[in-house]
């Protein structure tokens, strides 16, 4: 099939891809496709290229990934040219990265922006999706591809009254492109997140008064960020195939120190020796201390404990250090955050801590914020309450599959999908990064890449066999599904009240929604079911199946 360029008239011919979002997956998912020779266009609502590094502009925002490793590592130029200055990328970096690929490869050509997508519907007799956008536009594919990302879907604030509030208020997921400045204001912050945790040193800086609202401290680790050495990086290029290799077949999709070694079988003096020098580290290794960090209650409470004497450390005033030390979740099991000069920020005069649980928000004021316990004077508001993540994407798209079935309705107790890149009774429908695959527990850019190959393999291989329509068996789709809870009953993660089970949005069933098990695991397993002509799944040609 001959590559033809999609231009805003095009809306009405049929690709042999449609692909929802211009992200990182989106991206490559174009790539790959014109490599193969199919038509495909990508629909993003925003203006311009990458997803979650195009919303979320609020200060402070980074990675918490190493930039080495948060890369596409599929081109050897480009990971050899292209230059990271810092150990952890800020967000603008990381965009004039997108930006970069995305002229490199000249892809915007077959991107149409600010097109939201509403609706995706497959015909089954035609054997085609149906994709459309706000504006009323129609684009056909056989293929649909949901790039939609895993935290795209910003939680709206719905607080009482704050249509009436005087001031500005931003959400961090959502923040204005010109940025924002605080100097002077009395400004609060809702949410302790990792958007909280990174916007908050920052804001402090500027604002008169910051005042953090709290609701559940979580834990953090140290970033240690610092500019990228020549001989740092020059290490990693001149071995970047070999760094790449581990980072794919890892646990978690990057270079990081793993262990085998339980926290029970090493004396404490051994063991705090060994989490003390994760924490030089700093990052997500700590994580990784002890192989049963992850599912043994007692070893995660050791990893609890350092952090908090940790928090303790760094907080001077002792009531404050209290308050932000975690203490109903075990350590972990909520995102870890990466944090740089967090803990410090509350050691300035013009911080304060308030917590929720004593006094929650009763409502926003025109002025500002009244709590059930006292009334506050703000100029600014900013919610760092983050996302109905991994299942809200996809859900607020109108995804209607095989006789018209809605993908809310399928999935109203939980997602059910085969390896989180398809749905039974969706045929032709992908998932790149979906729920029930390894996805947020990973390096996003390399459980992307392993996504958008698998599915790039899986067309080829369809249009070598003379296919044209795949979908997931019920059967496959069920052992998967209770693979994925079955795994997460091993592990720690069930027991905190955080977005990776839904318990951040109201009236989300609360079901497990990354798979837990391992990253280097779970693409053995993708290899394996490709390899035997994707088992689990039924492939056919529209004709045979009409
Ligand atoms: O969102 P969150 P986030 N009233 O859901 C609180 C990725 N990310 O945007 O814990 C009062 O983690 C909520 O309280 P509680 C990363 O994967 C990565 O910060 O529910 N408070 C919590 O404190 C991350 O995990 C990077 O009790 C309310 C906070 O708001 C994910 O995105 C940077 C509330 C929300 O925390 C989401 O992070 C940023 C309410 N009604 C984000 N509702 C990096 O790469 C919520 N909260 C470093």
């Amino acid at each position: 099939m001959e590559r033809q360029a999609a231009r805003k008239s095009d809306a009405g011919m049929r690709y042999d891809v449609v692909i929802v979002g211009a992200g990182f997956s989106g991206m490559y998912m174009l790539h790959k496709c014109r490599q193969l020779g199919l038509s495909a266009v990508v629909l993003d609502a925003a203006g311009d290229v990458g997803g979650t590094w195009y919303w979320n502009r609020y200060p402070g925002a980074r990675c918490d990934i190493h930039s080495m490793d948060y890369s596409y590592s599929f081109d050897e130029d480009l990971q050899q040219e292209w230059e990271w200055s810092e150990r952890y990328s800020p967000q603008a970096e990381i965009l004039s990265y997108v930006e970069h690929v995305a002229e490199r490869f000249d892809l915007r050509r077959d991107i149409r922006f600010d097109s939201r997508v509403v609706s995706a519907s497959f015909d089954e007799d035609a054997n085609l999706w149906r994709v459309v956008t706000q504006a009323g536009e129609t684009w056909s594919g056989t293929y649909c591809v949901m790039a939609v990302g895993c935290l795209s879907l910003p939680q709206t604030p719905n607080f009482d009254g704050l249509e009436d509030f005087k001031g500005p208020w931003y959400h961090t997921g959502l923040w204005p492109h010109e940025g924002v400045d605080f100097t002077g204001l009395d400004v609060a912050v809702v949410g302790t997140g990792s958007s909280g945790m990174q916007s908050i040193p920052q804001i402090a800086k500027q604002a008169r008064h910051l005042t953090v609202f709290q609701r559940t401290p979580n834990f953090a680790v140290p970033a240690w960020n610092h500019k990228l050495g020549e001989e740092e990086v020059s290490e990693i290029k001149d071995n970047y195939a070999a760094f790449r290799d581990y980072a794919r077949w890892s646990e978690s999709g990057y270079n990081g120190e793993e262990s085998h070694e339980s926290g029970h079988d090493v004396s404490q003096e051994r063991r705090i020796a060994e989490f003390e020098r994760r924490w030089a580290v700093g990052g997500f290794t700590v994580l990784s201390t002890f192989s049963d960090i992850g599912s043994d209650l007692e070893v995660n409470k050791m990893a609890a404990e350092f952090a908090h004497e940790k928090i303790r450390q760094r907080v001077k005033d002792p009531q404050v250090a209290d308050l932000l030390c975690p203490t109903n979740h075990p350590f972990g099991t909520k995102r870890l955050c990466v944090d740089i000069d967090y803990y410090e920020t509350y050691n300035r005069p013009n911080v304060s801590l308030e917590n929720l649980r004593v006094a929650p928000i009763e409502a926003i004021t025109p002025d500002g914020l009244r709590t059930t316990e006292k009334d506050y004077k703000f100029d600014a508001i900013v919610f760092a309450i983050g996302f109905d993540a991994m299942t809200g994407p996809l859900l607020n798209i109108d995804i209607k599959g095989k006789g018209g079935q809605a993908l809310r309705e399928k999935w109203e107790e939980g997602p059910q999908s085969y390896l989180g890149l398809s749905v039974a009774g969706f045929p032709n429908l992908f998932t790149v990064t979906g729920p029930q695959s390894p996805s947020v527990m990973t390096n996003m850019m390399s459980a992307i890449e392993q996504h958008v190959e698998w599915i790039s393999d899986c067309l080829a291989y369809m249009q070598e066999h003379g296919h044209d329509r795949i979908e997931a068996g019920e059967k496959a789709e069920q052992e998967w599904v209770i693979h994925n809870g079955e795994v997460a009953d091993t592990t720690l993660y069930p027991q905190a009240d955080s977005w990776y089970v839904g318990a951040n949005i109201e009236g989300k069933p609360r079901v497990i929604l990354p798979y837990l098990g391992s990253f280097g695991e779970y693409r053995k397993t993708c290899d394996a079911i490709a390899a035997e002509g994707y088992r689990g799944f039924e492939l056919d040609s529209a004709d045979r199946a009409a």
